[in-house]
C-alpha cells in the first residue's frame, strides 16, 4: 500500500539533515546572521570545519592568502553558500552507503554533486540565478531516487533490475506503479520539507519531466530548469570519464547553446568543473571518475615499477633551510651543471631529463622546489607544470622555469602556465640563490600556515568534543540518563511550534508514580532511586524513537509525542500504565513493584502555549490520582461530573 510523503516521514527512513547541518538550517534564510552564531554551531563539528576549510581554500574559490578559520571561510563563502555545503555533506555522510542492493550510492553522489558544481558554474557564467541556490538545486535535484531506495530497499531494487533489463516501461512510470509517486514529485517534497525556496522546489519538480516546457512557471524557475538540464549532461560527461567536451556529446551541445553558451565558452566551463568535481569529491569523499593525464602518468610510473607515492602535502624546510629540488631539463650539460650548483648550495637534489619523467618524480618524491627548462622534446616546462598544478601535492609547489629568453611573451607563458618564478639560460649563480631564497620563504610561510593549520584543526576538534560532552550533560539528569527539565522545556517548544507551522498533531503526557514517598519511607533513598531507574528504563523502551521522554524532577517524567494525536497518545498511555504495574523491579530490598498514573493531553486551537498544554496534562494527572492512582486520564474528561466530585475530594496540588 503507497504511502503519503508526511506518513513516509514518520517512518524515519527518508533522508534528512542532522546535527550542525540540521541547526545551520534552522538559523534561518539570510546572509545577515551573525557570524559568530554561525561559527558557534559549526564549530560543533569539526570535520564539516575541516571540509568548509578545504572548500574555501579550494582552487575555484581561493582568493589571496588561504583561509585559516571558520569565521574566514564563512566570510569568504557567504552563509548560504555553507548552509548548501553543510545539508549536503550531512546527507551524503548519512548515505554513502544503505539498504538498497541495486542503488549505487556513490554513483548517485558522485553525479548529483557534479549536477551540483556545474550548475553552480552555469549561474556563475549566466547570472539570474545565485550560484549557491544553483548549486544546492543541482546536487539535490534527484534526492528522490535516495529516498524512494530507502524506504522502499527491495522494491526499488527490483525496479532497477527491471530497468537495466530492458523493461520499456521507464523508471519514473515504473515508481508510479509501484508507489503512487515518482522520484521527482520525491524530491520536490523532501526540498519542501527542508525549507528550500520554492523556486527550488519547482525548478526540481519539473527539470527532468517532458513536461518541463508546457507547465506553467516563472521566468526564474525556467532559467533553473535549463541549468539543471545542463547541469544533468555535464555530470552524465564526467561520469564517462570525459576529460574533454567533444562532439560525441552533440545533446549538451544544444543545451548549452539554448542557454546561450556557445561550444567554446561550455567546453571551458566543463573543464572548470571537472576539476572541481574531482576537489569536492575528495572533500565529500564521494569517487569521482575522470582520468586527467596527471593520473594516467602517475600510474604508468608504477606500472614501471617505480615507487611513486604521492604525498599529501610537502614537508618543511629542514633547520639549515636546505630545499629537496628537483630539477628537469634535456640539456644534458645544462643538467649537471645546474644540479651541481644546488648541490654545493647545501640543498638536496634529483634530476630528471625529460618533462614526463620528471612529472613522475615529482609526484613519487614531493620535493618543495622545481626548476625545470622551459623548451623540451614533448612534454615541455609549461606543460609539466600545468599538470603539476592539477594535482593536490603539485599546486603547493614552487616551481622556477628555466627561459631561454628575456622576452616578455616567454614569461607570459611561464606565469599563464603556473609557474612562480623563472630564471634566464645561462643561470648566474647568484642571481638563482637569490631567487632560492625567495622560494624558501615561501616554502617556509606555507609550512606555518599549515601548522597553524592543524593546531586548529586539532583545537576545534577537541572543542568540538568538550562541547558536544558539555552540552550532553547540560540537558542530561544524572540518575535516570534520560533528558532532563530544560532540555524537556525547550523541546517541547520546538515540537509546538513545528506542530502548528505543518499543522500536525502534538501530545504529551506526564507521569507520576504513585505513592512514592511510601517507597523511600519504607525501603530507604537508595532503593527508591533504583526504582526511579527502573521506571526510566522501562518507560524508553516502550516508546518510539521519535518520541522524546524526560525526567521532569523527582518522580514525575513527561513525554513529548510529536506528530502524535490524542487517541494515540491515550493508547499509549495505557499501554505504558500497565507495563509499569506489570513490572517487577530486582532491589536490594527484593523484588518491588510500582504503579503510575498518567495525565495524557494534545494540542488544540485553542491554546496558546505549551504552558497551557503542560497545565492540561497535569490536571488530568491530578484527576487521575483523584480516581484512584494506577490510571490514564486525559484532558477531556476533565469536565465529567464523575472527574469534579472525585477532584472536589483532594486537596488542591499541581503534579508538576
Ligand atoms: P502520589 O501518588 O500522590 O504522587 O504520591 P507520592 O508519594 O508519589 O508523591 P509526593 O510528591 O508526595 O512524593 C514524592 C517523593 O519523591 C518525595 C521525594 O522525597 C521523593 N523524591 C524526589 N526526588 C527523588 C530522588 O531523586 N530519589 C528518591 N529516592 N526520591 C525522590
Ligand atoms: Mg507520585
Ligand atoms: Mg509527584
Amino acid at each position: 500500500m503507497p504511502m503519503r510523503f508526511d506518513e513516509l516521514k514518520i517512518t524515519n527512513q527518508l533522508p534528512s539533515p542532522t546535527g550542525v547541518a540540521l541547526a545551520v538550517l534552522r538559523l534561518g534564510e539570510s546572509d545577515d546572521q551573525p557570524m559568530l552564531e554561525i561559527a558557534r554551531v559549526m564549530q560543533s563539528d569539526p570535520a564539516l570545519c575541516g571540509r568548509l576549510l578545504k572548500i574555501a581554500n579550494s582552487a575555484s574559490m581561493a582568493r589571496g592568502r588561504p583561509a585559516t578559520s571558520v569565521n574566514e571561510a564563512l566570510t569568504l563563502l557567504g552563509f548560504r553558500t555553507v548552509r548548501s555545503i553543510a545539508l549536503g555533506f550531512s546527507l551524503v555522510s548519512q548515505h554513502c552507503r544503505g539498504p538498497c542492493q541495486g542503488f549505487d550510492y556513490n554513483n548517485f553522489w558522485s553525479h548529483s554533486l557534479a549536477m551540483g558544481i556545474a550548475a553552480q558554474a552555469a549561474a556563475n557564467r549566466l547570472g539570474g540565478i545565485a550560484p549557491h541556490e544553483a548549486f544546492t538545486c543541482g546536487l539535490l535535484a534527484q534526492v528522490g531516487r535516495l529516498a524512494l531506495a530507502s524506504v522502499y530497499p527491495e522494491v526499488y531494487s527490483e525496479i532497477l533490475a527491471q530497468i537495466e533489463s530492458g523493461n520499456p516501461d521507464d523508471l519514473r512510470g515504473l515508481e508510479l506503479r509501484h508507489f503512487a509517486m515518482d522520484h521527482q514529485e520525491m524530491t520536490g517534497a523532501l526540498l519542501r520539507d527542508w525549507r528550500l525556496p520554492e523556486d527550488c522546489v519547482h525548478a526540481v519538480e519539473r527539470f527532468d519531466l517532458a513536461t518541463a516546457a508546457v507547465a506553467p512557471a516563472t521566468e526564474r524557475v525556467l532559467l533553473l530548469v535549463r541549468l539543471l538540464q545542463l547541469a544533468a549532461q555535464i555530470a552524465d560527461a564526467c561520469l564517462s570519464g570525459a576529460v574533454e567536451l567533444s562532439e560525441q556529446q552533440p545533446e549538451l551541445l544544444s543545451v548549452g547553446e539554448g542557454l546561450g553558451i556557445q561550444p567554446t565558452g561550455l567546453r571551458e566551463l566543463y573543464k572548470g568543473v571537472v576539476r572541481d568535481w574531482r576537489d569536492w569529491g575528495a572533500i565529500f569523499e564521494v569517487e569521482t571518475v575522470a582520468a586527467p593525464p596527471c593520473t594516467e602518468l602517475l600510474e604508468r610510473a608504477r606500472a614501471a615499477g617505480q615507487s611513486a607515492k604521492p604525498q599529501e602535502s610537502i614537508e618543511d624546510l629542514d633547520a639549515e633551510g636546505r630545499l629537496k629540488i628537483i630539477v628537469v631539463d634535456d640539456d644534458a650539460v645544462a643538467l649537471r651543471v645546474l644540479v651541481w650548483q644546488l648541490v654545493k648550495a647545501g640543498h638536496s637534489v634529483q634530476s630528471a631529463a625529460n618533462g614526463n619523467e620528471g612529472l613522475s618524480l615529482v609526484l613519487a618524491e614531493a620535493p618543495q622546489l622545481v626548476i625545470t627548462d622551459y623548451q623540451m622534446p614533448g612534454m615541455d616546462g609549461a606543460a609539466l607544470t600545468r599538470a603539476l598544478r592539477q594535482t593536490k601535492m603539485g599546486r603547493q609547489l614552487y616551481v622556477i622555469m628555466l627561459t631561454g629568453s628575456e622576452e616578455d611573451e616567454t614569461q607570459v607563458e611561464a606565469f599563464a602556465a603556473g609557474a612562480d618564478d623563472y630564471v634566464v639560460k645561462p643561470v648566474r649563480p647568484r642571481l638563482l640563490a637569490a631567487r632560492l631564497r625567495a622560494c624558501a620563504r615561501v616554502v617556509h610561510l606555507q609550512g606555518e600556515i599549515r601548522r597553524e593549520k592543524e593546531e586548529l584543526r586539532r583545537c576545534m576538534a577537541e572543542l568540538g568534543v568538550a562541547n558536544r560532552k558539555l552540552q550532553q550533560a547540560a540537558q542530561t539528569d544524572v540518575l535516570t540518563g534520560l533528558y532532563n527539565r530544560r532540555f524537556a522545556m525547550d523541546c517541547l517548544y520546538e515540537k509546538w511550534n513545528e506542530s502548528i507551522r505543518a499543522g500536525t498533531p502534538l501530545a504529551c503526557m506526564i507521569i507520576d508514580i504513585d505513592h512514592f514517598k511510601r517507597v523511600n519511607d519504607t525501603h530507604g533513598h537508595d532503593v527508591g532511586d533504583r526504582v526511579l531507574q527502573a521506571t526510566a528504563e522501562l518507560l524508553s523502551s516502550k516508546m518510539r524513537q521519535t518520541d522524546v521522554i524526560c525526567r521532569l524532577g523527582g518522580e514525575e517524567f513527561l513525554v513529548i509525542g510529536g506528530n502524535m494525536d490524542a487517541q494515540t497518545a491515550l493508547d499509549c498511555a495505557e499501554r505504558l500504565c500497565a507495563s509499569v504495574a506489570a513490572q517487577g523491579i530486582e532491589t536490594t530490598n527484593g523484588h518491588l513493584s510500582v504503579t503510575v498514573s498518567i495525565g495524557v493531553a494534545a494540542r488544540s486551537v485553542s491554546m496558546q502555549s505549551t504552558a497551557e498544554l503542560l497545565k492540561a496534562a497535569d490536571q488530568a494527572v491530578y484527576l487521575a490520582k483523584a480516581l484512584g492512582r494506577n490510571q490514564v486520564r486525559c484532558e477531556a474528561t476533565l469536565n465529567s461530573p464523575a472527574s469534579n466530585s472525585a477532584l472536589a475530594r483532594m486537596a488542591p496540588q499541581s503534579y508538576t
